[in-house]
């Protein structure tokens, strides 16, 4: 395939698919810098522009990084700032933000998400809280095959992260710089008449800044009078998902609905993930 110049220094050579003994196939592009190599491989639904322009972003930056050394020749620290680098280029993130008036159980979900521990007492949220933390996720590009890695915040090679944002009306303000940049909205209720009903004030007074993709989370399944989620998904007319965020047994229910929800979004976007190799 002819080479085609980017930015004068930088070009991208190839494009290439190619299949793994074990049956998997990827799809790589190779990008060539002052005479560096760079190889970006990623799963075969990726699109050929999304996996050329990683390449062509890390074969632009490397020398910066390196100062210009040979990789082997790198400090432990150098080779560290290396794989921060790739791993800010090459890592997909899906945003999934969660909102909804204080007390509906949003940090609760979140520590059973993202800790898979229950929160012992209430303490109001002051300021949005997100994870995994960077340092849980900036190795991955050290696993050989991140398929057979089990992490509650890695789906499809990407990295979802979860954020979690104070719901007393006080903190209302901050929430449309996080919602603009969502993926997903989870817009997280109790499922009780006056649990819908507040959550529809929310629903209003943010429409036009939610993100398209959105979901409700029908928390406080375990009241005396809870609504159900089928319920609760007519009234509000968004997917909704029942929760008891006290529940310790839910974790891995929690964990799959965010996965679920993801790869939702993968499809209709029909846009693959990035394989870390
Ligand atoms: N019974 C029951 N209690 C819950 C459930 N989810 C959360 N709680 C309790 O509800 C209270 C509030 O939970 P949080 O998760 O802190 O609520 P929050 O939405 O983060 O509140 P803010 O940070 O003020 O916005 C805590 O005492 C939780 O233990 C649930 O499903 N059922
Ligand atoms: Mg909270």
């Amino acid at each position: 395939m002819p080479s085609l110049a980017v930015d004068g220094r930088v070009s991208h050579l190839a494009l290439v698919e190619w299949v793994l003994p074990n049956g998997v196939r990827l799809k790589c592009a190779v990008a060539r810098s002052s005479g560096v190599y760079t190889l970006v491989a990623a799963d075969e639904l990726e699109r050929d522009d999304s996996v050329l322009e990683k390449a062509v972003n890390i074969a632009a930056g490397l020398r910066s990084v390196t100062n210009g050394k040979p990789l082997t020749r790198l400090s432990r620290h150098e080779k560290r700032n290396v794989v921060v680098f790739v791993n800010e280029q090459c890592l997909d993130y899906v945003r999934f933000v969660l909102f909804g008036v204080e007390r509906t159980g949003k940090s609760s979900i979140f520590s059973l998400a993202s800790r898979g521990m229950l929160r012992p007492e209430y303490i109001p949220t002051r300021r949005p809280v997100v994870a995994p933390h960077f340092a849980r996720f900036s190795d991955l590009l050290e696993i050989d095959d991140l398929s057979s890695t089990d992490q509650w915040f890695l789906v499809a090679n990407r990295v979802l992260t979860l954020y979690d944002l104070p719901g007393s009306r006080e903190y209302w303000r901050l929430w449309s710089s996080y919602l603009k940049r969502a993926d997903v909205g989870v817009l997280v209720l109790r499922s009780t008449r006056r649990g819908i009903a507040r959550a529809q004030v929310v629903l209003k007074r943010f429409r036009g800044q939610l993100p398209s993709l959105l979901v409700a989370i029908a928390n406080y399944q375990d009241a005396a009078d809870a609504v159900p989620p089928m319920v609760i998904e007519r009234i509000l007319g968004l997917r909704t998902y029942g929760m008891v965020a006290t529940d310790f047994d839910r974790v891995d229910q929690i964990r799959d609905m965010l996965k679920t929800v993801a790869i939702t979004m993968f499809q209709s976007n029909s846009v693959g993930g990035t394989s870390l190799i």
